[in-house]
């Protein structure tokens, strides 16, 4: 008899891979990142940096091989804006990053944190060095925002979490622009009672396009007597109408277990803002931030992942939920 639950993500040897003593301005914390892989095969992270006021901007590090020898900008990559986006005043956060082949540009979907909360903004760049900023996207309170890579149907779709206190689902929303949003449609519901996705979830890195669905990572937070803990799950959406769950996994794959995961400035987090997917087309390796303090990076195999759905999932029905 085996009592192991499977273990999809391989977590790397030499986690947490980057933290506040690399970096080469004074930070508090490094955290949260998102993830793309630059044509030359070179693994871009942007990375959250907190400040040691609290307020948190975006910085590029790079690695040939995504896990070691990091090249970190010696100044912040994008800063808050807030004469130009006063939404943007206690600082910008939590980047996803798409590349959009149609535009042969990266869409940059990250959090301003406003006077009244997190809004989801929008900036494109082909560089990560200039950037054509498009302002708040999805008024606050809303965060965990990702663009999907094409078009679906003639529009953009933007999955993103707005707050309908106490609970906070996953949404999806069509745009002809970028500018223009609406159409809104509930995409993945938190469940309820003393499940692990009870009552607040949202999108971690962005959906993966797969011959099977769109493979979504989401965070799941459960609260406890003790404070919260973030674990991850998987669902997988219809190619063509991604707002349509196919399956939803019940238990969650990926959690706090490691100290730099469980000790931190926000205790038993892991948070994953980006991956890269491998010339094979199969390996995954996702950064994610651990405790809200370092950044941390865990390998998986999409075929593993998409099998482990097919027999561990379910197509969602209410009455799961209820
Ligand atoms: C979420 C986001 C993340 C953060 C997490 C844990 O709501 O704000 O940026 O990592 O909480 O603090």
């Amino acid at each position: 008899m085996n009592n192991q639950h499977a273990e999809l993500f391989r977590r790397h040897k030499l986690n947490p891979i980057l933290s506040a003593t690399d970096w080469p301005y004074p930070v508090n914390s490094i955290f949260n990142p998102g993830a793309t892989l630059l044509p030359d095969g070179t693994t871009l992270l942007l990375c959250r940096v907190e400040d040691r006021r609290g307020h948190s901007h975006l910085t590029v590090a790079r690695s040939d091989n995504g896990m070691d020898n990091w090249r970190i900008e010696s100044r912040p990559t994008l800063l808050a804006n807030p004469e130009n986006f006063p939404e943007e005043l206690w600082g910008i956060e939590d980047p996803r990053i798409t590349y959009v082949p149609e535009l042969s540009k990266f869409a940059v979907v990250y959090t301003a944190f406003s006077r009244d909360g997190p809004g989801v903004s929008l900036a494109l760049t082909a560089d990560f060095h200039s950037f054509e900023r498009y302002g708040v996207i999805m008024s606050p309170e809303d965060k965990d925002a990702a663009l999907l890579p094409r078009r679906i149907d003639g529009q953009w779709a933007l999955i993103h979490r707005p707050v309908s206190a106490p609970r906070a689902h996953m949404w999806i929303s069509f745009s002809p622009d970028l500018r223009h949003w609406g159409n809104h449609k509930l995409m993945l519901e938190a469940r309820r009672g003393a499940w692990w996705d009870a009552n607040k979830i949202g999108l971690s890195p962005p959906p993966i396009e797969t011959p099977r669905g769109w493979l979504v990572i989401y965070h799941g937070v459960r609260q406890t007597a003790a404070g919260s803990i973030y674990r991850l799950g998987l669902a997988l959406f219809a190619l063509e109408a991604p707002e349509r769950c196919i399956r939803r996994g019940d238990e969650w794959i990926f959690g706090p277990q490691e100290v730099y995961e469980q000790r931190g400035d926000v205790d038993n987090v892991v948070f994953p803002c980006g991956h890269t997917i491998a010339a094979d087309g199969d390996t995954i390796n996702i950064y994610y931030g651990a405790a809200d303090t370092s950044i941390a990076m865990a390998t998986g195999s999409l075929r593993a992942i998409l099998d482990w759905l097919e027999c561990n999932g379910e197509e969602p029905a209410e009455t799961i939920n209820g």
